[in-house]
């Protein structure tokens, strides 16, 4: 008997079906942030990161073209488990013959090779006007900007990137993520908390009012405590964002795990959410300390928000997406390590018995639901995982960083 196979026997004596389990999660997707590759750069700027957030270390090998960057998440998804989604933000626009446009006027044209990119690899696309490092930035305010010539320019950008999702979403037959996320806020005690939020309310009115169809470009907003340099004020608070999507019927609520204070927890939110959203949306990361983007692991959180995805029957309801960025290490095992520890919290909150569970619950059998959560901790649950990776033929322990040793020393090492 192999140990997929005990390991399976153990599983079923609660219920556990984990031929199914792997069934369902090859086909769950995954949006992997192109911007794990060179740091939140973008091609279409030589500025720093600005926005309140950022990329630290100076590990060798960043990409620095569209060609580097497409190569390095080719590595990096081939040595994953699972169905992935490409993320990409505005400043990933590839122009060429010397041709540019600003943010204002960005075109599908400026995306046709990403289109290409992902169609190829059976990927649909989500996307994100990018609202930071750029002159246009005027005080660190786009969206809530008292300049109306600042406030139109970022609408416009906002305004470009509906038809842009658009026609990625018509492009690869998959619905696209828009998501609009401004660093917009104060460093001190503002004077007014409310005219911002009003500014930012009527700019993604004005944004939304691009026409798009709804079953194809799913715009969201994303919220955020604070931000680096904006430590008083974030005019896109989690109530702001909250608030918009829940009158905005085409808007969606975008959470992301980072952005909250550090003892409240995503996984709780998502529950509540989809009590009342008919689909939401996810950044999937790790903040240590504060919202640092570090490489999601396979941690509690992260199992926990992955569970309650799974058990409030909401997988088709959930668009998951990661955002780390660590510029500290090898950036391709960064991405490997992200994703395969998604697609292992996914696993094993597949692998859970949440209906068994949630009767110990109802029937009011605390003791019984203690004692069985933490046995089903003991159950071989990597057994389960190394037969998901076989099946998707991806090494199924850590082998996967020879590769990125290898590719670092022939590919990474000759970027100088
Ligand atoms: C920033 C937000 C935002 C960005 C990306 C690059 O705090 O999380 O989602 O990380 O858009
Ligand atoms: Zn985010």
């Amino acid at each position: 008997m192999t140990r997929y196979q005990s390991a399976k026997e153990m599983f079923a004596k609660y219920g556990v079906d984990t031929d199914l389990a792997i069934e369902r999660l090859k086909n769950i997707p995954l949006a992997v942030n192109c911007w794990q590759g060179d740091d939140v750069k973008g091609f279409d700027q030589d500025g720093p990161l600005t926005g309140g957030i950022q990329a630290t270390g100076n590990y060798p090998g960043k990409a620095r073209t569209p060609e580097e960057l497409m190569e390095d998440m080719d590595k990096a998804m081939s040595l994953c488990p699972g169905k992935k989604k490409l993320n990409l933000h505005a400043c990933y626009a590839i122009f060429e013959n010397g041709e540019r446009a600003d943010r204002d006027k960005l075109e599908p044209k400026h995306f046709e090779k990403w289109v290409k990119f992902a169609k190829e690899r059976n990927m649909g696309i989500d996307f994100n006007p990018t609202f930071f490092s750029h002159p246009m930035v005027k005080d660190g305010l786009t969206l809530t900007s008292p300049d109306e010539n600042v406030r139109k320019f970022w609408v416009e950008h906002g305004k470009a990137c509906i038809r842009i999702s658009q026609y990625f979403a018509e492009e690869t037959g998959v619905p696209c993520v828009m998501n609009i996320w401004i660093g917009d806020g104060y460093k001190d005690i503002p004077a007014d908390r409310m005219d911002p939020r009003m500014r930012y309310k009527k700019s993604i009115e004005e944004i939304l009012s691009e026409p798009f169809d709804p079953k194809k470009v799913k715009p969201c907003v994303e919220s955020k405590v604070f931000g680096i340099g904006v430590e008083a004020y974030t005019a896109g608070s989690a109530e702001f964002a909250l608030s918009f999507a829940a009158t905005h019927e085409k808007c969606l609520p975008l959470m992301d795990n980072g952005h909250y204070h550090p003892t409240e927890v995503v996984s709780d939110k998502i529950p509540a959410l989809l009590c009342f959203f008919p689909e939401i949306a996810l950044h999937i990361t790790r903040p240590v300390r504060w919202d640092s983007d570090h490489v999601v692991i396979f941690e509690d959180e992260t199992v926990e928000m992955a569970k309650e995805i799974v058990r409030c029957n909401a997988i088709d309801r959930v668009y998951m997406a990661l955002d780390c960025f660590d510029a500290s290490i090898n950036r391709i095992a960064a991405w490997t390590v992200a994703i395969r520890s998604w697609q292992k919290a996914m696993l094993r909150a597949l692998c859970t018995p949440n209906d068994k569970l949630k009767e110990y619950q109802d029937n009011a059998e605390f003791t019984k639901l203690l004692v069985e959560q933490e046995a089903v901790k003991e159950l071989p649950f990597f057994d389960i995982w190394r037969e998901y990776c076989e099946r998707c033929g991806v090494s199924s322990d850590d082998s996967w960083f020879d590769e990125v040793k290898a590719y670092e020393k022939e590919v990474l090492s000759k970027r100088k």
